[in-house]
């Protein structure tokens, strides 16, 4: 064999038959994450989740009989319920927009496709225009700047291009500072915006591009400055997206390596166990982003990726913690409740119980990709149509994670409050 071609690190791992550590240590972290979406694919009690099927077809290992059968469940039941919820009028722009994604990500032919009768990229479209409207009437979209952009990113990455209109109202809305989340600014909405408008300059060149390379500039500037001296880009959730966002615009790796590095710390730690999360954290540490299934060919993939052995159940300790749990709702007037709960109980259970337990206090939730969305406390309901939500927060901090994830492990006061945004 010819050396000569070889660095001096290639050299050391042929002869001594070792890998980079760190490289390998890289890969058996991504590949930890990717088996345990693949094992989320065996949940049969919620819906199919086309961003976990974005996830698991960016990704270089495959299970292709399982993302196959996958893709057939999104054909039937996700299909079904976006159709249900078009014929109700309930907006359903995001949703649709990850289930084109997804369908693109599997080099599905789209315009065979219907929903209601109509093909899917008509819907879609429609769906935007709606949302356009809405922020013309009422300064923001009838669901919020992150399903927007979006919806935006999966047209342009299924070839269809969204009118000067559609596209400017997310320029403006990144020039007025819009992209709120809690508040804050939110570095997710701006990856997705950033990605969108991304695809567009790529896809369509010949468009007028001013306003699109400021609002790119601006987008960019932004995650950039979101990063926290322990190389989050926001917070654990959001770093994923706004990474895959920097790459997409350009941004080499090694710009983004304390992100990386923040991500895999995160992985070790297990911070990544919602299917959601993972998925979209996952293409990031892959180097991949939202805008390479514009390109995907779906042939000659690797078929290696096997289901990991089946983590064992949680053993929860004899333990109790007391916990308050502080209902403020609208008319800001607040009661507290105290309950004991085992400690790293779900904050889910621990609301059970003292629904259980105390007569005057009731909860709902409302099912969501993310999982349960705390909807209605005492029988007053938080909605997106009068942009209310009960927001959630454990001594005054606000909780980065909702109620099924964020597990009790100390005494503490919950507050739950309603809240504008
Ligand atoms: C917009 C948004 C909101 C809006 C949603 C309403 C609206 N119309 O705008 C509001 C402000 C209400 C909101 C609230 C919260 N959010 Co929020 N939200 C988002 C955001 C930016 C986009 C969601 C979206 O539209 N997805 C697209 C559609 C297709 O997916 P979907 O699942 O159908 O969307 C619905 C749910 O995601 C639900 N939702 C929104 N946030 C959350 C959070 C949780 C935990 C759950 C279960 C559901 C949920 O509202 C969406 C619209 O109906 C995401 C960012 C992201 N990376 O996903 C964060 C995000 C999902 N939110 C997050 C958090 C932490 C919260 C809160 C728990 C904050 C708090 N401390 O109170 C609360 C939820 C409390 C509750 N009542 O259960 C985290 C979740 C991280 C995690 N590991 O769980 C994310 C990832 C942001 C982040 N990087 O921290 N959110």
């Amino acid at each position: 064999m010819n050396f000569a071609f070889l660095t001096g690190c290639a050299v050391l791992a042929l002869v001594t038959g070792n890998q980079d550590p760190v490289a390998s240590d890289h890969e058996e972290l991504i590949l930890s994450l990717n088996k345990k979406l693949l094992r989320s694919l065996e949940d049969k009690d919620s819906l199919p989740n086309p961003s976990v099927h974005l996830a698991l077809r960016l990704s270089t290992h495959h299970n292709l009989v399982m993302e196959a059968a996958h893709l057939v469940r999104l054909k039937a039941d996700l299909h079904k319920d976006i159709e249900s919820s078009l014929t109700k009028g309930q907006p359903v722009t995001g949703l649709l927009a990850l289930y084109a994604l997804a369908l693109r990500a599997s080099c599905s032919e789209l315009s065979s496709l219907t929903l209601n009768g109509e093909p899917l990229t008509v819907q879609l479209k429609k769906q935007m225009d709606l949302e356009k409207e809405h922020i013309t009437n009422s300064l923001r979209p009838v669901t919020n700047y992150y399903q927007y952009s979006l919806g935006m990113l999966a047209l342009c990455a299924n070839g269809v291009r969204v009118s000067s209109h559609v596209r400017n109202k997310l320029v403006r809305a990144i020039e007025q500072d819009k992209m709120k989340h809690s508040g804050c600014e939110s570095v997710d909405t701006l990856a997705m915006a950033g990605m969108a408008l991304q695809c567009l300059k790529d896809s369509f060149p010949e468009e007028d591009g001013t306003q699109l390379e400021g609002a790119l500039r601006t987008v960019k500037k932004k995650l950039v400055d979101s990063r926290r001296p322990d190389g989050h880009l926001g917070n654990e959730f959001s770093t994923g997206l706004a990474v895959q966002a920097l790459l997409a615009m350009g941004s080499q790796v090694s710009d983004c390596s304390a992100s990386m590095e923040a991500m895999r710390v995160d992985v070790r730690k297990g911070t990544y166990h919602n299917p959601m999360g993972i998925s979209q954290t996952l293409p990031a540490l892959q180097r991949k982003t939202y805008l390479h299934v514009k390109t995907t060919q779906c042939r000659e993939e690797d078929d290696s990726l096997v289901l990991g052995t089946k983590p064992p159940g949680v053993v929860v300790p004899d333990e109790t913690v007391s916990l308050q749990v502080e209902v403020i709702p609208a008319d800001a007037s607040s009661t507290t409740k105290t309950q004991d709960v085992t400690k790293g109980s779900s904050l889910h259970d621990a609301l059970k119980l003292l629904q259980e337990k105390q007569s005057d206090f009731t909860f709902e939730t409302e099912p969501s990709l993310w999982g349960p969305f705390l909807s209605v406390v005492n029988g007053e309901r938080a909605r997106q149509s009068d942009r209310s939500y009960w927001s959630l927060s454990s001594d005054g901090t606000s909780l980065s994670q909702g109620i099924q994830d964020y597990k009790i492990e100390k005494a503490q006061k919950i507050t739950i409050k309603k809240t504008k945004y």
